[in-house]
């Protein structure tokens, strides 16, 4: 197992429902530990940037106005194997097929009020942790 760190977002459905703390304990209990968080209101060229790769499907609208709609929460998470283990941790993207015990299963609204975001490869956790930290905000 190598040691990862992966980009995580609490989505703005949990920051609203006060669920911050709640979706952490999740992310801790699995083994993760948070290196660098912080709360921050996307702009909407921020959030057009980050989800690019779906800027030809019919939901990206509806997903940038919904990620600018409230604070998330940003954070580097270090650990074993972390990109596959969060993605584990928070579960299918809809959260009617989502396993019990994740993070989506648990506190997730639709399909795109999903609570959580999980860096899908390492090579896209680099590139999206560069996004949203300078490498003096990251503990690990
Ligand atoms: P994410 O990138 O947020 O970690 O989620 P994911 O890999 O599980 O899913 P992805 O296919 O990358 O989709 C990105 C986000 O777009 C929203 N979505 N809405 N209305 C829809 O059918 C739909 N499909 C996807 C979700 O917020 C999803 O997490
Ligand atoms: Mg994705």
């Amino acid at each position: 197992m190598a040691l990862e760190r992966t980009f995580s977002i609490i989505k703005p459905d949990a920051t609203r429902r006060n669920l911050t703390g709640a979706v952490n304990s999740y992310i801790e209990k699995a083994g993760l530990r948070i290196i660098a968080q912080k709360r921050i209101l996307l702009t909407k060229a921020q959030a057009e940037t980050f989800y690019a790769v779906h800027k030809e499907r019919p939901f990206f609208g509806e997903l940038v106005e919904f990620m600018i709609s409230e604070p998330i929460v940003v954070q580097v998470l270090q650990g074993d194997d972390a990109v596959a283990k969060y993605r584990e941790v928070m579960g299918a993207t809809n959260p009617a097929n989502a396993a019990e015990g994740t993070i989506r299963k648990d506190f997730a609204l639709s399909v795109g009020e999903n609570s959580a975001h999980g860096s899908d490869s390492l090579e896209n956790a680099a590139i999206e942790i560069a996004q949203f930290f300078s490498g003096n905000e990251i503990v690990g």
